[in-house]
């Protein structure tokens, strides 16, 4: 190597050492702390040998990760009958990292279609399984898998009218939602039940068999944003449910949620302490690791790159305000450079797919964050509020603020073109334009 390459290839010191200031209370945490950054070191410092780029750091290694993917999914046949309640999972995640990959998402579209018809629930809902009780996580799951592949002939196989009902039955009497019949109430809830509500252009108004109905409740956001300001801890981030342990996935969730019932800068504003949380997110980003943690005093995990990387271009956007002009002039408020560091030195496995840390084995899971944490850290979104007219029929039921986003590459991050994924939508985490193109289709056929 001569000395203009050597040069290049300098990894900043910042990724190269220890922490200088250590509390000295040793504690199990603090152990697996230390031993986490002793094992993320010689990936981060250029010890191990990956083909980089021109940055020094490991090119995205695209083909192993499709490779992966693609053997996760499996065959997934047009009768494909579901068995079991995690599938619609596996395909959302295998799915989603294809097409951050740039891979050509059409070809498992009758096998989603099918799977909606198998699994769809008579009473509304979509289930894991044939015969399964309807889960708010899993119809969640499986209409991102059809959005993502399915063009308007398959978006018909939703029953929006049993969907409709079923939802009034999750709505709870203090505001927020239940996973299922009898299920927990959680910011899970909260988030899965809006993006239903909002993709599929469904009336806001309760059903009259609804409990929250009867009780006097008009619609399915009564209530919602102040339980969700509920969930707000002492920390600065959001918890499951009130007066639990603030988390990345469950503060992904609310701010998602506060997302889709209006615009960044009013609902994160108005709802949540905005200083708290930004300081309670900028804590969860490790040095020398670069990489994300999901809660106070636990470890770097690279599918905290979506839950909490994902966070901040909802963040940003109420930061700045309603005038998203002047935009690219602005620092970050959190370092995307780390995180793109962390995700390709870090959290991609030598055969293929994508993983927590070093120490632990790929799944699509892990693959699917970590690819949607690398399109939060390479994309600047932009939400502009001037993006749909008054009179465009994409208002449909009024929630359109989560249709009002694009994106900007951002430049400086240690990324060639080859290392860069797709941009994803940074509150449905779809392609960017499928969610639009859905809610258009649904808001055109006017009711169900
Ligand atoms: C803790 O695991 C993880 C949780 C408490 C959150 C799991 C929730 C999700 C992934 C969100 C699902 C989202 C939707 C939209 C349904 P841990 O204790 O093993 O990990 P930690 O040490 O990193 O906190
Ligand atoms: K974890
Ligand atoms: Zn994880």
């Amino acid at each position: 190597m001569d000395e203009a390459q050597s040069l290049m290839f300098e990894v900043p010191w910042l990724f190269k050492r220890m922490p200088d200031i250590v509390d000295d209370l040793k504690t199990e945490s603090s152990v697996m702390q230390a031993a986490t950054t002793r094992e993320c070191l010689p990936y981060l410092s250029g010890q191990k040998n990956f083909e980089r780029n021109s940055y020094g750091v490991p090119k995205l290694r695209r083909e192993g990760h499709v490779e992966f993917l693609q053997s996760w999914l499996g065959d997934l046949e047009p009768d494909f009958v579901s068995l079991d309640a995690g599938r619609p999972w596996i395909v959302y995640w295998s799915i989603s990292g294809l097409g951050m990959l740039g891979y050509d998402m059409k070809q498992f579209k009758d096998g989603v279609v099918a799977n909606v018809e198998q699994c769809q629930h008579p009473e509304g809902g979509i289930a894991g399984g044939f015969g399964h009780a309807a889960h708010l996580a899993t119809t969640y799951a499986t209409l991102l898998s059809l959005v993502s592949v399915g063009d308007e002939s398959a978006l018909d196989c939703v029953n929006r009218k049993t969907m409709w009902q079923w939802l009034g039955k999750m709505k709870q009497l203090d505001g927020g939602f239940t996973m299922c019949h009898g299920g927990e109430e959680d910011a899970r809830g909260a988030f899965c039940a809006v993006i239903i509500l909002s993709l599929l252009n469904l009336p806001l108004e309760l059903p009259s068999d609804s409990p929250a109905r009867v009780k006097g409740d008009e619609t399915f956001l009564t209530g919602l944003p102040e339980w969700i300001s509920r969930c707000q801890t002492y920390e600065g981030g959001i918890s499951a449910s009130p007066g639990t342990e603030a988390h990345g996935a469950y503060t992904f969730c609310a701010l998602g949620a506060l997302c889709v019932m209006g615009a960044p800068y009013e609902m994160i504003n108005r709802y949540l302490d905005l200083d708290a949380l930004v300081s309670w997110l900028t804590s969860r980003q490790y040095a020398p690791e670069g990489g994300l943690a999901g809660r106070a005093n636990k470890l770097v995990d690279g599918c905290y790159s979506h839950w909490i990387g994902g966070c901040w271009a909802l963040v940003e956007a109420a930061v700045r305000g309603p005038d998203s002009d002047g935009l690219l002039g602005q620092p970050s408020l959190w370092h995307r450079e780390g995180l793109t560091r962390y995700i390709l030195c870090c959290a991609q496995a030598d055969k293929g797919g994508l993983r927590d840390k070093p120490s632990k084995h790929p799944d699509g899971y892990h693959s699917c964050y970590n690819l949607a944490g690398l399109s939060a850290a390479q994309n600047v979104y932009i939400f502009d509020r001037s993006l749909i007219g008054t009179d465009d029929p994409i208002q449909g039921n009024g929630l359109t603020a989560p249709f009002k986003w694009t994106n900007q590459p951002f430049i400086d991050v240690p990324c060639e073109e080859g290392d860069r994924v797709s941009p994803y939508h940074p509150v449905f985490v779809v392609p960017l334009g499928k969610a639009e193109a859905a809610r258009r289709y649904f808001a055109s056929k006017g009711g169900f």
